[in-house]
C-alpha cells in the first residue's frame, strides 16, 4: 500500500511545481510588456515639454549679457558698390576692434578691392558678381582702400576706411 502511494505524491507535487513555474513566466512576460509599454506612452510627451521650456530660456537669457560681449560677436556688414571709377560709399566709418564684412558687388568692368595696411583684399571681381572679406578693424587711423586693376586707382577709385 504505502509504496503505491508515494510515487502519487511525488507526481502531484511536480504538477503543482510545474503549474507554478508557468504562471510565473507567464506573469514575468505579462509585467514586461506593460512596462514597456508604458515607458515609451509616458516618454513621448515628457521630452516634448523639456525641449519647450528649454528654448524659452535660451531665448530670454542674453538680455543681460555684457555690452563689450555682445560687440566682439557683432559684425559690421558693409555694402560697397565698384564702378568705374568709384566706389560707392567712399567712406566707411567703423569702431577699433569691431569685425567688418565688406560685401563688393562689380556693377561694370572688373574690380577688387585692397587695404594695404591692414591686409585685406577682395579678388578681381567680374561685372554682375559679389565678393566678401572680413577682417578685425584692430588698429585706429584713416585708410585708403583702392582697386588695383589697371589705372583704374589713378582714374580715382579709392576709399577711405576710418577707424575710430
Ligand atoms: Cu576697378
Amino acid at each position: 500500500m504505502e509504496g503505491s502511494t508515494q510515487p502519487q505524491k511525488g507526481n502531484s507535487m511536480m504538477m503543482i511545481i510545474g503549474a507554478i513555474v508557468v504562471i510565473a513566466v507567464v506573469a514575468v512576460g505579462i509585467m514586461m510588456t506593460r512596462s514597456g509599454n508604458n515607458t515609451e506612452a509616458e516618454n513621448t510627451p515628457d521630452n516634448t515639454a523639456t525641449i519647450d521650456e528649454s528654448v524659452n530660456q535660451d531665448m530670454t537669457v542674453p538680455a543681460e549679457g555684457e555690452q563689450a560681449g555682445d560687440e566682439m560677436e557683432a559684425v559690421q556688414i558693409i555694402e560697397v558698390e565698384a564702378g568705374a571709377f568709384y566706389y560707392k560709399p567712399n567712406e566707411i566709418r567703423v569702431k577699433q576692434g569691431e569685425k567688418v564684412r565688406i560685401v563688393m558687388t562689380s556693377v561694370d568692368m572688373m574690380h577688387d578691392f585692397n587695404i594695404d595696411e591692414l591686409g585685406v583684399s577682395i579678388p578681381v571681381t567680374e561685372s554682375g558678381n559679389t565678393a566678401t572679406v572680413e577682417f578685425v578693424a584692430d588698429q585706429k587711423g584713416s585708410f585708403e582702400y583702392y582697386c588695383s586693376v589697371g589705372q583704374h586707382r589713378a582714374q580715382g577709385q579709392v576709399g577711405t576706411l576710418i577707424v575710430e
